[in-house]
């Protein structure tokens, strides 16, 4: 099966690559609804992931972040990251549509990744929006409560540059996203549940334009359907066969 896609990536002259935690989890970051590893086997996600959560306690969700961001930084690209650079590189109209808040695309040579749900490395004032500047080092990475920093412009509280639960995606992010799926001949969406809207419209929005969807995961999604190849692996073993 592996044949059909890399041939289609070959042919392709803009490829789009929509990646979720999947592409990360071999690279020790948890994704969020696998069974036994998930974050929200262990953590609600209503108490940590929704603008609510943060108002009615800020300290455990700062602490949280902080934790995850400890996490990242110590984390490594895998050899699915390093592929997709290498798509990118071969295909000069290439996009990586990412829902990872992580910054290992971009460590792997991954050029200008499009972050839709944010990014742990860009905190914000919860008031006016400011960009913040947070110490490079998280001041604890054992995931306790702490409070988060207050803005140097107004004094409220920073908050992580991520995109909770109700919240609307970064506009420019979405329609740069939305414009790459319609133009893509392939797109390759690899290690997301396909669930999270508005992203998972994603693939759906490919096929409708005519583009071959790809999908690598090693576990069937609802996006399967839409998928013209659907590849059952993790993104370090499939994706650099794809790109060999
Ligand atoms: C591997 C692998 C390996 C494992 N290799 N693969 C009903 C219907 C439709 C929509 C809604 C609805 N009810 C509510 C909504 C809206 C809601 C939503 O979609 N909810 C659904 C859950 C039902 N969406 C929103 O709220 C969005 N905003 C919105 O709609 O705004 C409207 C609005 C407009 C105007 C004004 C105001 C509002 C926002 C969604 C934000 C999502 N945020 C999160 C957290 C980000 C911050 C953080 O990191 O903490 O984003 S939630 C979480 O899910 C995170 C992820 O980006 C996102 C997707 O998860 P992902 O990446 O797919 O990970 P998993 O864990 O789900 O899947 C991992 C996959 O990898 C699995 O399939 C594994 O098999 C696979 N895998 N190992 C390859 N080695």
């Amino acid at each position: 099966m592996v044949d059909p896609a890399a041939a289609a990536l070959r042919g392709a002259r803009k490829v789009v690559v929509f990646s979720g935690a999947g592409i990360s989890a071999e690279s020790g970051v948890p994704t969020f609804r696998d069974d036994l590893t998930g974050l929200w086997a262990r953590f609600d996600a209503a108490k940590l992931a929704t603008p609510e959560a943060f108002d009615d306690d800020p300290d455990l969700v700062w602490g949280w972040y902080e934790w995850r961001r400890a996490r990242t930084l110590r984390a490594e690209p895998n050899a699915g990251h390093v592929a997709v650079a290498a798509i990118e590189a071969r295909v000069p109209g290439s996009v990586v549509v990412t829902q990872n808040v992580d910054d290992l695309h971009e460590r792997a040579g991954s050029k200008a990744p499009i972050h839709l749900h944010g990014s742990l490395f860009a905190p914000r004032c919860v008031a006016a929006g400011h960009p913040a500047t947070v110490d490079a080092a998280p001041a604890s990475d054992e995931g306790r409560r702490l409070p988060p920093p207050r803005c140097v412009e107004c004094g409220a509280l920073v908050r992580p540059g991520v995109v909770w639960f109700g919240e609307a995606l970064p506009e420019q992010a979405f329609r740069a996203a939305v414009d790459a799926a319609t133009e893509c001949d392939v797109l390759l969406s690899v290690g997301t549940s396909g669930v999270v809207y508005p992203a998972a419209a994603l693939p759906m929005i490919a096929a409708n334009a005519g583009a071959t969807v790809i999908q690598v995961n090693p576990e069937p999604t609802p996006l399967d359907e839409v998928c013209a190849v659907n590849l059952r692996g993790t993104a370090a073993d499939t994706l650099p066969a794809l790109v060999a």
